[in-house]
């Protein structure tokens, strides 16, 4: 059992609640949380680490989605418009595979680390990313990916989706959590879909899918036209899209874990569904800005009490795997909302909300939840713990300490 007391505890707990002078108590999970003094009264003979003024101990940060595997492009992708951006992946994807080695995505999930993140939902197509995220101290929910959407050639994809979710499952353990990814309602066969879902549902695996992310993917799925036509008719012969997308989140009933990546184009009637299948939403500005220049609604979630958690996505996508870089991009994008308040949804988004779309008892300081969580430190005193949130966001670039599960990593 340890304990250590900060100048700010911030909990994400459901009151958002804030102690000043506060102490943890914990061993692999929290065991107790509350003002320092009161820790010292109930725990007399055990031994304080005391962090330094303005230093603040949080959850550590959960990014929802990112995709490893393409952790070595910075400059090789056309950003701006989706199709635009697809048509630079499928062209220089093997290139960027081949670039992203074990050792260059280790380093990237250290700088993950350093800047504050201890658990990652990755989205891997291929496995190539497996073995750096089983060397890496932070917790990886690992999502295998199905994708294709050729109807003579799902077995063939079933076939090579099991292979790949059986040699991930045999690495499971307390910190790598296998999972099943669905590409997208334009790019899986709904019979793939039902086959995967139906390994999530048997084996209690959390899914998640892309959905919604451009104008272009809307009127595709809605009506069959736009610039999807010709590219999918150009590389696939396919002139009519393979699922509406309502009929492809009806697909998604009684998965436990569930959570939907972008939505920046869903329909109110989307929205509905989505809380129907009690899953989160997860937000990904910085990826929406440079493939779109579209952003989430995120004032209209509340109307149909939805939850959004941050993913940072891949290095396809962004310009930065920091989670503190992604909340301060969000805090600039969503310029119509108070920023005080703005600063405390963003803080939960990235911890609590995180947590909950990947399925982990983690993401917020309270009792019995797992001892994972950051101690930053802030350049000056804070007068004011509502300007907390903000100053956390502002200033922190990298973390001074990092505790996974209960240890010092
Ligand atoms: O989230 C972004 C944009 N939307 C869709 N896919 C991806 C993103 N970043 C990487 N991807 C991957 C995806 O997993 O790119 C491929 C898939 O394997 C797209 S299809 C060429
Ligand atoms: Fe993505």
């Amino acid at each position: 059992m340890q304990i250590i007391s900060a100048s700010w505890i911030i909990t994400c707990d459901k009151n958002n609640s804030i102690i000043k002078n506060g102490a943890i108590v914990y061993d692999k999970k929290i065991i107790d949380i509350d003002t320092l003094d009161n820790i010292k009264n109930k725990y007399p003979k055990t031994k304080i680490k005391n962090l330094k003024e303005n230093s603040v101990i949080m959850p550590g940060l959960i990014n929802s989605h990112v995709h490893m595997e393409f952790s070595s492009n910075t400059t090789s992708l056309k950003y701006g418009n989706f199709i635009t951006w697809l048509n630079s992946v499928i062209k220089e994807r093997e290139n960027i595979s081949l670039k992203s080695t074990s050792k260059l995505i280790s380093q990237k999930l250290d700088f993950m680390k350093k800047t504050g993140t201890t658990s990652i939902g990755a989205i891997s197509s291929y496995s190539y990313d497996l073995q750096a995220c089983l060397n890496s101290p932070l917790n990886t929910v690992f999502f295998v990916e199905a994708i294709g959407s050729k109807a003579d050639m799902i077995d063939t994809l079933f076939s090579d989706f099991k292979a790949r979710l059986k040699e991930v499952q045999s690495h499971k353990s307390d910190n790598f959590i296998p999972a099943i990814a669905i590409h997208s309602p334009y790019s899986v066969h709904p019979f793939l879909i039902r086959e995967c879902l139906n390994i999530a549902r048997k084996e209690n695996l959390a899914v998640s899918s892309h959905f919604l992310e451009s104008p272009e993917e809307f009127e595709w799925l809605h009506h069959n036209k736009g610039a999807f036509l010709s590219f999918l008719q150009k590389l696939l012969g396919q002139n009519k899209a393979i699922s509406k997308p309502l009929e492809f989140l009806n697909q998604f009933k009684n998965i436990k874990d569930l959570s939907f990546t972008h939505c920046v184009e869903a329909s109110n009637n989307d929205l509905e569904k989505i809380k129907d299948l009690n899953a989160t939403i997860i937000h990904c500005p910085t990826s929406n800005r440079l493939l779109n220049n579209t952003k989430l609604n995120i004032e209209n979630l509340k109307d149909y009490d939805l939850k959004f958690s941050l993913g940072t996505d891949g290095l396809s996508s962004s310009n930065s795997l920091s989670m503190f870089d992604e909340l301060r991009n969000a805090l600039m994008i969503h310029e119509n909302i108070n920023l005080n308040d703005l600063s405390n949804t963003l803080l939960k988004s990235a911890t609590k909300n995180s947590a909950l779309a990947l399925g982990l008892n983690k993401g917020e300081l309270s009792q019995n939840k797992d001892a994972d969580f950051i101690c930053i430190s802030l350049p000056d005193i804070v007068l004011d713990k509502n300007l907390l949130a903000i100053n956390i966001i502002l200033h922190t670039k990298y973390v001074e300490n990092t505790i996974i599960g209960g240890k010092n990593v």
